[in-house]
């Protein structure tokens, strides 16, 4: 049924229901389930034209895989893995896995059944959730059982929905034929070093086969059998991403030889990640006042990485229970009282034509982009800058200053937009009123940028954004951002030749260290 086309009739209804969903979800309210509380609590950027077509296939719609398919679809996890097998300095195991989440937050641990259950419910309220990932809270490959029974039922009960794993690779080499098996068409290695001696520094201890090795051993074994897992998922045509935390001091030159030593094993994307480390996380690193990158340390890191091999920068480092679009947190709706409480209606039809719906906008973005950019089309200027976007998804510039809980980052130049980073910020309007703060940490977040694009914003933080070097932009409410930030760029270029402007060098911007829990 699911690619039968439709009759009159059938047509109208699906169209009515569709309508009906994009209205609740613009509401962001429950949709088909009953039960819930009924309100919301709240890869790469390589293209189609850039991708052979199976490759196109299997990530269009993978909010991790394609930057653009950020924008528009969810992901979701979950926390059926608890237990690991090798310790990180910068983990802490009271917490979620930090190569794929941030420390601080711990998830609700789930049964495979009580994990297809929500899956389904949350398929079924958010019908532009197309992944499935498991994430932890420790390695999903040390948790096998648990983690391939959950990737059976959901296979069973959600055949459209695409699976995904996130390991440390040490056990990986021994499951590649059961990944391949249950069709998980992605996984992610987190890959920090391919020197043991400096895995040593990560890496305390590795258990493997029965026994615990620390030191150079430890980083010894777990980079050859990371390697030998990347070759054996990237010879059966599995796409894998690298995730590397960038750790100032010990690894942030070495990654460099880490991204040529995985693209040569045929690795499709990597994602270099800031670490998180503060003392109350009660890591090691966080203990011993390791800190990690600023904004530009990371993205200088990130862009030397930029090669033949794709550069994830929209990853959100998020918790193993996370649900939403990258960038929002929608799990409090799906605790595992309110779950099971629902009564479920998954229907394939309806998510298919929602989107469909999806993908109509999201087609008009990108021709939206490429009509903006060929204005562009003898513009000699070396000028470049960044900006920062408040946004709550569809590529549009939609989500008000004192709202915003993250912006996004675009380079803008003489080549267009291009997507390089977010930055988490504290809320700066709290019920209404400014809170100077909260406005403070917010320019620091984005002190890099030259301009901030809004759909609104006050008059007093519009003053503390100009005194502070950042042109606070309202003017694009709503619209696609790529076009708005390439036709702001066209001006703001005239208006430097004019003199109007002064083109100056922006400072650094912070990462903010704390973990994120959703609202
Ligand atoms: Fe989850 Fe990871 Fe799959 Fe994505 S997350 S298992 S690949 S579905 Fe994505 Fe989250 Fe970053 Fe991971 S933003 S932490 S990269
Ligand atoms: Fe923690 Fe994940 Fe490292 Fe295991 S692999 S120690 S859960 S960060």
């Amino acid at each position: 049924m699911f690619d039968a086309p439709l009759g009159d009739t059938e047509s109208n209804e699906t169209a009515s229901r569709v309508d009906d969903v994009m209205q609740r979800i613009a509401e962001h309210k429950g949709c088909g389930t009953h039960g819930g509380s009924g309100k919301a609590s709240c890869g790469s950027a390589a293209g189609q034209s850039d991708l052979a077509p199976e490759i196109w296939e299997k990530v269009k719609n993978h909010p991790c895989y394609s930057e653009e398919a950020h924008h528009h679809y969810a992901r979701m996890h979950v926390a059926v893995a608890p237990a690991c097998n090798i310790q990180c300095n910068y983990c802490n195991r009271k917490y979620d896995c930090a190569n794929e989440s941030r420390p601080g937050v711990v998830s609700e641990k789930l049964t495979p059944e009580q994990a297809a259950k929500k899956v389904l419910a949350v398929a079924s309220t958010i019908p532009q959730m197309t992944v499935l990932g498991i994430a932890g809270p420790g390695d999903p490959l040390a948790n096998p059982e648990k983690t391939f029974r959950t990737f059976e039922l959901i296979s069973q009960a959600a055949p459209d929905i695409k699976l995904c794993l996130s390991t440390n690779g040490l056990t990986l080499p021994d499951h590649v034929d059961t990944i391949a098996h249950y069709k998980v068409d992605h996984v992610t290695i987190t890959v920090n070093m391919v020197d043991p001696d400096i895995g040593a520094e990560i890496y305390p201890w590795v258990f493997f086969k029965h026994k615990r090795y620390t030191g150079r051993d430890a980083a010894e074994i777990l980079t050859e059998r990371q390697m030998r897992g990347l070759e054996m998922l990237t010879e059966r045509g599995i796409l894998c991403k690298i995730n590397s935390v960038m750790i100032p001091g010990i690894n942030n030159d070495h990654l460099v030889q880490v991204n040529r030593e995985v693209k040569s094993r045929g690795a499709f994307l990597h994602n270099i990640m800031p670490l998180i480390s503060a003392p109350e996380h009660g890591t090691v690193f966080g203990l011993n006042g390791k800190r990690g990158p600023t904004a530009q340390e990371l993205k200088a890191l990130q862009d030397s990485c930029e090669g033949e091999m794709n550069m994830m920068r929209h990853c959100r480092q998020c918790r193993a229970d996370a649900v939403g679009l990258l960038g929002e947190d929608r799990s409090a709706e799906f605790t595992t009282d309110k779950i099971m409480q629902m009564e479920v209606t998954y229907d394939l039809d309806t998510r298919k034509a929602y989107q469909d719906k999806v993908e109509e906008e999201r087609q008009a973005k990108v021709a939206a982009k490429a009509a903006e950019l060929e204005s562009l089309a003898g513009e000699l200027s070396d000028i470049e800058v960044l900006v920062a976007v408040a946004t709550k998804g569809g590529g549009r510039i939609n989500e008000h200053f004192g709202h915003a809980r993250e912006f996004q980052i675009y380079e803008l130049s003489a080549a267009g937009a291009k997507f390089v980073g977010h930055r988490r910020v504290d809320l700066y309007c709290q019920g209404g009123y400014g809170d100077e703060d909260s406005l403070e940490t917010v320019i620091r977040a984005i002190n890099d940028c030259t301009a901030v694009f809004v759909s609104k914003i006050g008059g007093c933080p519009k003053k503390d954004l100009q005194a502070a070097g950042i042109d606070p932009v309202d003017g694009f409410a709503h619209e696609f951002i790529e076009q708005s930030a390439i036709a702001w760029f066209k001006s703001y270029l005239d208006r430097v030749r004019s003199g109007e402007v002064v083109h100056a060098a922006r400072g650094d911007a912070s990462i903010r260290q704390g973990a994120f829990i959703a609202a």
